[in-house]
């Protein structure tokens, strides 16, 4: 039903497509107006609410006005554009970022102030959309802002979930997971637009369309239908006119289904239970982080982003272009991570069965099109899915995948005659236990580039994880180092520091050309400079405290190092490690109150999987040592620990410009790469870490001296648990790890329970897959280092500047330009000012 609508063609150019003033009077009178039409009220009857909302607004009709310009400029270009797949996207708070990307912050103040609002105030009222998990779908917003900033055409595609990532809250020191109803008030920054809504098939069954050959087209009569229906939130680049957007899809019953006769005899459940299941596809955001998830949900919601999105694509695609062959010409498709990897199988359904394309050519133009990035070393969180599965729910797919998998497979054999090993290997439908498709494969297979996202990874990716894809197809092998954005975690989050910078480089070029930074190393030695930059800190830690303070209750002394472990729960990034360090120095001061130590207050934040039981467990201990910690008068005034609630990217951009202390410590040959660690750096706090994913790289750039090193690198790990492992081993042999696991397992931290934690424990002294207790020892000493170096002011402050100005490579501005020279092969398209 709703492809027979007309789609609304794209703007095209035209006169006077600009349509906002360019004074301070102007967009005063544009906040009034929009006061007074869209919220329908006056100033003088205006709550918080309406004065939000009518900001909101305000800014992105100024956003829609390049936005309208952009498109104009790509419609008359007609360039290539990048497509980015992606299940998440953590876009974090808009309002800040649109004030300053539309230069009316200083405005809006004076405004504002003058009728006695605060900008904080009209600032928590902005929600945060967080429809992700972590690193993955933030790194997502990332590239999204620096694809904007360098003029890159491109739109993201993903999913708009009712409810984003569970709001975090604690009970007992356990994990609470609570719904994330995140537009219960409305979205201001959204546009919907119903009139481009997509049918999306599931089930049935499907038949031949003109002869019998699979390859040939096939009619597939999907059982039940569903409607994607989109919205897009504007992506303004930073200091240019390039407005992109990213685009979000929600299913919809079809218009059908209320069922008005049941409705009427009282059924009201069932009257409403069709509509119910159908949109339930975009209800909630899975809140697995990387381990694979065996749910038909999850498989429906994978297939609706993918289907809504391709046809959105060749829709636009269709605007300018009829010949096929030209597709990958102005179309390139990033996966990210294997989600949306059904988009393969999808386009040749499309270009095969409904454009008439034939098979090999459909085949060709797919590979051109598609590009796969890799996020993870962890066989567990690679997707698999039944093959019993798909052949129910997408019958169609599911054939296509067969006879892709035929035709690999017979190249495969004629490269290597007879190797049924490799086939095994290689071959898209994995066959013991169970049959399922391996999505890595398909993506693999289907794609024309395959990266990593950071050195490490990808080496490790093309010798352990993709090896026999790596030699088979050495050229499409790739690296492309994560990045961050400047704008967000620099400027936004720590506005002192950005100043400091600023004076010191003479403008803030360096937000746009973060190399700049590297011109700070002229004052790391400078008194004055480390005076100022010590400042920052302490107001940075200042306002932390404040937060801690009335959100958890626990004290912290700004003076104290600040030593922060923020990521996702999870056993191989090693919370536990860091737990194990706390109770050491409690233990340390217990023993000897009148030991000299270096103040610390230790940061948490971070959900877990809510079904992931040994991070959570973890977790729970976090608490209860930092319970019993702060309880105990003997360590007041040297050790606090905090666990701050219900991280999202709003508390990083809290945390990170008042860490001093980076905690990047998981085993090394499982961080595909990290990008916390960046944020850190750049924010000028040290660095202790092992040598796993980016923080390699980024110890490269601040120097051996400028970050503290510890632990197996991932060969050692690796042979470690070759040659027989024993964690034991470290606990009989090390007094002091000995007295920390005791302590644990004794229960001082569970007023005396001896079973609360005993599965941790037990878990590390057994097999202790993450190898805690190997690098115990190594890393407590090293954090000993930690404290002489920060014993001595002048030295680490010259450390912190350091970090800030040679991290400069960390932006994710450098990632995009990689991507595009490495693998997107796009070019930039100026957007006229007027
Ligand atoms: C993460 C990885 O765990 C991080 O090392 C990496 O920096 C980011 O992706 C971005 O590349 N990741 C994630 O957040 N979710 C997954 N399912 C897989 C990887």
């Amino acid at each position: 039903e709703a492809d027979s609508l007309a789609f609304v063609p794209e703007i095209k150019p035209g006169p006077n497509i600009r349509r906002v003033g360019t004074t301070v009077e102007d967009f005063e009178q544009n906040l009034l107006s929009n006061l007074y039409f869209q919220r329908g009220t006056t100033i003088e009857s205006a709550s918080a609410g309406d004065a939000y909302h009518t900001l909101a607004v305000t800014l992105r009709d100024r956003l829609v006005d390049r936005y309208a310009r952009t498109v104009a400029a790509h419609y008359e270009t007609n360039p290539r554009f990048v497509y980015y797949l992606s299940a998440e996207y953590m876009l974090g708070r808009q309002l800040n970022q649109n004030l300053l990307y539309t230069g009316t912050e200083q405005w809006t103040r004076e405004i504002a102030e003058a009728r006695g609002l605060s900008m904080e105030t009209l600032a928590t009222l902005d929600v945060e959309p967080g429809l992700g998990n972590g690193g993955l779908g933030r790194l997502a917003a990332c590239l999204l802002d620096s694809m904007a900033t360098l003029d890159i055409p491109a739109v993201g595609y993903g999913i708009r979930y009712d409810y984003g990532i569970f709001k975090q809250t604690f009970q007992n020191g356990e994990q609470v997971e609570r719904p994330d109803d995140w537009t219960f008030y409305g979205n201001p920054w959204e546009f919907a637009a119903p009139d481009d809504q997509h049918v999306v098939g599931f089930y049935g069954k499907t038949e031949s369309a003109n002869g019998d050959s699979m390859a040939g087209p096939r009619r597939w009569i999907p059982s039940e239908t569903v409607r994607g229906e989109p919205s897009h939130m504007l992506v303004p680049g930073y200091g240019t006119q390039t407005v992109n957007i990213v685009r979000l899809w929600r299913a919809r019953a079809s218009r059908q289904s209320f069922d008005l006769a049941r409705f009427g005899a009282g059924q009201y459940g069932e009257a409403v239970q069709h509509i119910a299941l159908s949109e339930s596809i975009s209800k909630v955001l899975y809140p697995d982080d990387s381990t694979e998830l065996g749910r038909e949900l999850r498989l429906k919601q994978q297939y609706f982003l993918v289907s809504c999105s391709l046809r959105d694509i060749i829709r636009r695609f269709q605007f300018r272009n009829r010949d096929w062959d030209a597709f990958p010409d102005k179309v390139v498709i990033q996966l990210n991570d294997t989600h949306p990897v059904l988009a393969i199988p999808e386009l040749m359904r499309l270009l095969v069965d409904e454009h008439q394309v034939d098979w090999d050519r459909a085949w060709s133009i797919t590979q051109r099109t598609f590009a796969y990035t890799c996020h993870t070393l962890l066989p567990e969180a690679l997707e698999t899915w039944p093959v019993a599965l798909m052949e129910r729910l997408l019958p169609r797919h599911m054939e296509i995948i067969y006879l892709i998998n035929h035709v690999f497979l017979r190249d495969l054999d004629m490269r290597h005659p007879g190797d049924l090993r490799l086939m095994r290997d290689l071959s898209l439908i994995q066959e013991e236990p169970e049959r399922r498709v391996r999505m890595a494969n398909l993506a693999v297979v289907g794609s024309h580039a395959v990266n990593g996202v950071a050195e490490l990874h990808s080496r490790l990716l093309a010798e352990t994880t993709l090896r026999d894809f790596a030699s088979l197809w050495p050229e499409k092998f790739h690296n492309v180092t994560n990045g961050v954005t400047p704008r967000r975690f620099v400027r936004l989050a720590n506005p002192r520091l950005s100043s400091l910078i600023s004076a010191h480089l003479g403008g803030d070029g360096w937000l746009t050309d973060l190399d700049q930074l590297a011109g700070l190393e002229a004052f790391a030695d400078d008194n004055a400079m480390r005076e100022r930059w010590r400042d920052v800190k302490r107001l940075n830690k200042v306002d932390l405290a404040a937060y801690a303070a009335r959100t958890t209750g626990v004290v912290l002394d700004p003076q104290a190092m600040c030593d922060v472990m923020i990521k996702r729960f999870h056993e191989y990034k090693r919370q536990l490690l860091k737990v194990l360090h706390v109770v050491t120095l409690y233990n340390r001061l217990r023993d000897d109150p009148a030991a000299t130590v270096v103040p610390r207050t230790v940061v948490f934040a971070g959900k877990a999987a809510p079904g992931y039981r040994a991070a959570k467990l973890v977790m729970k201990l976090v608490n209860a040592v930092a319970d019993t910690v702060n309880n105990d008068p003997r360590v007041a005034g040297a050790l606090r620990v905090v666990f701050l609630p219900d991280y999202n990217v709003t508390r990083a951009e809290l945390i990170v410009p008042s860490a001093d202390l980076s905690e990047q410590i998981s085993l090394a040959g499982k961080e595909a790469s990290g990008t916390g660690n960046m944020k850190l750096a750049l924010n000028g706090a040290v660095t202790i870490g092992t040598l796993d994913g980016a923080n390699i790289e980024i110890r490269d750039r601040v120097g051996a001296d400028n970050f503290f090193l510890f632990g197996y690198n991932a060969e050692q790990a690796m042979s470690a648990r070759r040659s027989g492992y024993s964690a034991r081993s470290f606990y009989d042999q090390d007094p002091e790890l000995r007295a920390v696991l005791d302590a644990i397992s004794g229960g001082v931290f569970s007023s005396g329970d001896r079973d609360a934690f005993a599965s941790v424990v037990d878990s590390v002294l057994g097999w202790d897959e993450y190898l805690c207790l190997g690098d115990y020892r190594s890393y407590v000493d090293c954090q000993d280092t930690v404290e002489r170096a920060w014993q001595d002011r002048e030295r680490w402050t010259s450390m912190s500047i350091r970090n800030t100005a040679r991290s400069g490579f960390f932006s994710s501005d450098r990632t995009v330009r990689d991507y595009c020279r490495g693998i997107w092969n796009v070019e930039p398209v100026r957007v006229p000012e007027e």
